[in-house]
């Protein structure tokens, strides 16, 4: 048997009391994701980068990487590029780091276990999806041994993938089919890997899935699994399993206050909404008898920035044009790619100039506009409310134009909008006449 180098004396923060595995975690990287039509490329590989230094200061025994490897079913080259030249650049630095990769919802699990005859000789696992066979699910095939630092088989992974709703088994009789279908699936898999790993082996699981009691993104995780009613307890992951590794959320987050149960959220922000908090990786220690005994971030470093105008809700163009003043110059920027700029206006009448002098006021600086939103100041009720008891025939064109204006602004319109459209409907009811 060899044995791999020895490791390192502890650095501060990779305190250790002699553990039996370290596991660093990691999830959500959606390869080959745009923000708004700009490529998150040179992102990603900064993280990689940054993937591939953790490792050699961490020195784990696994790698897991709990789905959304990729942004979409068929990602573009670049992607597929990166994630080969990542997988390539930590089996030569790490010859003897098991690496174990679920699919998630927006992976292709066909293309992400297409590569499985050469990545499984490597020692690298891919489940793209729940294993099946001509009488069902095959859980066994889910069973991935994680090795110690000799080489021995120290912990029983069970490499549960995104499931969807056909992969689950039929149980009618329960409140929740999705829920209770999911819970088996889990205490099977967990039954198998205990009968194969025998007395005091330590067992684990991956999943990508959306667990209740925790913070969800708004924009970029799509509630999976039959939405969001569809949150699964805590409570469906077997009692015995040391450490349950997850993937669907962004935010870095523990599950209902219990560290075994962790998401280690993705390493770039998807969305406006996921810039506001620190983005890492996860490295977890376990004893032999499957404690925790460290369980810690490694935060990434974000090569671009994420500014909003303003930081909630929306502005007036005016504070919004002098906000964008205040943005560093284009000319003074340093090197470094310029932030992703997202700008929310708050209208009270109709602007047909509004992205052209938002854009001139961006043009200047040293930002990328990716968003332009408008808010209306007006409250959007139907007009039936503002109208009373009228019922619309019993008011004029003029009537209903005005109400919908202040519907959509909470103004009148402007003297010269309402001649114009005097002037419009003069034309259509002379066009209208017999
Ligand atoms: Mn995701």
């Amino acid at each position: 048997m060899t044995h791999r180098a020895p490791r390192p004396e502890p650095t501060a923060h990779a305190k250790r009391e002699c553990p039996l595995l370290r596991i660093l975690h990691t999830s959500d990287w959606h390869l080959g994701h745009t923000f708004h039509d700009i490529p998150r490329d040179a992102e990603h590989a900064d993280f990689l980068d940054q993937l591939l230094n953790i490792l050699s200061d961490e020195r784990p025994d696994a790698l897991l990487v709990t789905g959304d490897v990729f942004d979409t079913a068929n990602p573009p080259a670049s992607a597929v590029r990166a994630w080969f030249d990542f997988l390539a650049a930590a089996r030569a630095a790490h010859p003897r780091l098991d690496i174990v990769v679920i699919g998630g919802n927006h992976d292709s699990a066909r293309r992400l276990e297409a590569p499985g005859a050469i990545l499984g000789p490597l020692g690298i696992r891919v489940v793209g999806s729940l294993p099946r066979g001509p009488d069902g699910p095959r859980l066994d095939e889910l069973l991935v041994p994680l090795r110690d630092r000799d080489g021995r088989a120290a912990a029983l992974c069970v490499a549960m993938p995104y499931l969807r709703p056909a992969d689950l088994p039929a149980v009618p009789e329960a409140d929740d089919p999705l829920i209770e279908g999911v819970r088996r699936l889990y205490a099977e898999a967990t039954a198998i890997a205990r009968e194969a790993a025998g007395p005091g082996r330590v067992l684990v699981a991956t999943g990508h899935c959306y667990v209740a009691g925790t913070a969800l993104s708004e924009l970029s995780e799509r509630r999976i699994l039959g939405g969001n009613q569809h949150a699964l307890p805590a409570d469906v992951f077997p009692d015995d399993l040391a450490a349950v590794f997850l993937g669907h959320l962004h935010r870095p987050q523990h599950v209902g206050g219990d560290p075994r149960i962790h998401y280690a959220g993705s390493p770039i922000p998807l969305s406006v909404t996921e810039a506001s908090y620190p983005h890492q990786v996860h490295v977890v220690d376990l004893d032999d008898e499957g404690h925790i005994v460290d369980a810690r971030p490694r935060r990434l470093r974000r090569l671009v920035d994420v500014i909003r105008i303003p930081a909630r809700g929306s502005a007036p163009l005016d504070a919004v044009l002098a906000a964008l003043a205040e943005l560093p110059p284009r000319a003074e920027a340093s090197g470094g790619p310029p932030p992703y700029l997202d700008v929310e206006v708050l209208l009270d009448r109709p602007d047909p100039t509004l992205r052209a002098t938002v854009e001139q006021a961006v043009a200047s600086r040293a930002a990328r506009l990716v968003r332009l939103g408008v808010a209306y100041a007006g409250d959007g009720d139907p007009l039936a409310a503002r109208a009373g008891a009228v019922t619309l025939a019993d008011l004029t064109p003029e009537e209903v134009f005005r109400l919908c204006h202040r519907r959509q602004y909470d103004t009148d319109p402007a003297p010269e909008l309402l001649q114009t459209f005097r002037e419009l409907l003069a034309e259509v009811q002379h066009e209208a006449q017999p």
